[in-house]
């Protein structure tokens, strides 16, 4: 099955998404006076030349220039916050309807497999994934294994949590890399026809940065999602220019990073 909206979100075979969720996700300690504002992230995805702004429907509705649209647009239809502790349960809260309307190209959603929740979250993501392929629109899953006794990071639970986007139909899973090289080639051969994208995590020197993304990408993720490492970034545009290298144009980290310090965007 070839979805309609697969096209905006692919370039030379791979994805770069800008996630901006953080505000609810995290609240804003993650941001500063620059970053906090969120019509510079609008306009940081416009300038970036990316495949897509993830942005929770409030943001979308106020600053996303739906009818000059300039970048593809990810509405994140779940959401929850990180006051209430335990188990994690992240439901809804934007339709797939509300998420077209205000110009989504395509829809992501978190799923916590191994909470005590975990079956509430797949039946909410199992009907938008009905719905968003009756309609063309890729899905993007958010694959975070969390609840007690899971071992988050380890590599058969990353390959797990691949898997899992492929068996309830979400067309990207965005997952974690532990920087097991091998690990991770299993875990994007076990998401099958799924295309994986990395998680981007907490902020990093860009070097170390840069180097996981690159071995994320050979042992087979088709692109990234990514927040912090760009936005919190000191030079958010040099930032992205130099995943691009990386992603789009099969850079070395050290390439990636050579070209950055070379362009003069802030
Ligand atoms: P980062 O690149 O900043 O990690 O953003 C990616 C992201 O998946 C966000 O989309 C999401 O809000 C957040 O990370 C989830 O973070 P956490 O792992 O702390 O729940």
């Amino acid at each position: 099955m070839k979805l309609a909206g697969m096209d905006k979100l692919v370039k030379k075979g791979k994805t770069i998404l800008l996630a901006y969720d953080a505000g609810l996700e995290h609240g804003p300690i993650d941001f500063n006076m620059n970053n906090i504002d969120p019509a510079s992230i609008v306009q940081l995805a416009e300038k970036g030349g990316i495949n897509g702004l993830v942005l929770h429907h409030g943001v979308a509705e106020k600053y996303f220039p739906t009818k000059e649209k300039k970048v593809p647009l990810i509405i994140k239809l779940n959401g929850k916050t990180k006051l209430r502790k335990g188990d994690p349960l992240s439901q809804q809260v934007c339709s797939v309807d509300r998420a077209l309307r205000l110009g989504a190209d395509a829809v992501g959603y978190t799923l916590y497999p191994g909470s005590m929740y975990e079956q509430v979250m797949f039946q909410e993501f199992c009907a938008i994934v009905e719905k968003c392929h009756r309609l063309g629109v890729p899905v993007i899953a958010w694959v975070y294994p969390r609840g007690q006794g899971v071992e988050e990071t380890s590599t058969d639970t990353i390959a797990y949590a691949a898997r899992i986007a492929l068996e309830l139909g979400a067309d990207f899973a965005k997952i974690n890399f532990n920087g097991d090289f091998e690990g991770f080639k299993w875990a994007c051969k076990a998401a099958g026809k799924t295309r994986v994208l990395m998680v981007g995590g907490g902020k990093t020197d860009d070097l170390t940065f840069l180097t996981r993304l690159r071995r994320a990408i050979d042992a087979g993720a088709t692109g990234i999602a990514v927040g912090r490492n760009v936005w919190q970034h000191e030079t958010p545009l040099k930032m992205l220019a130099a995943v691009k290298e990386v992603v789009y144009n099969d850079k070395s980290p050290e390439e990636a990073l050579k070209k950055l310090s070379a362009i003069s965007a802030p």
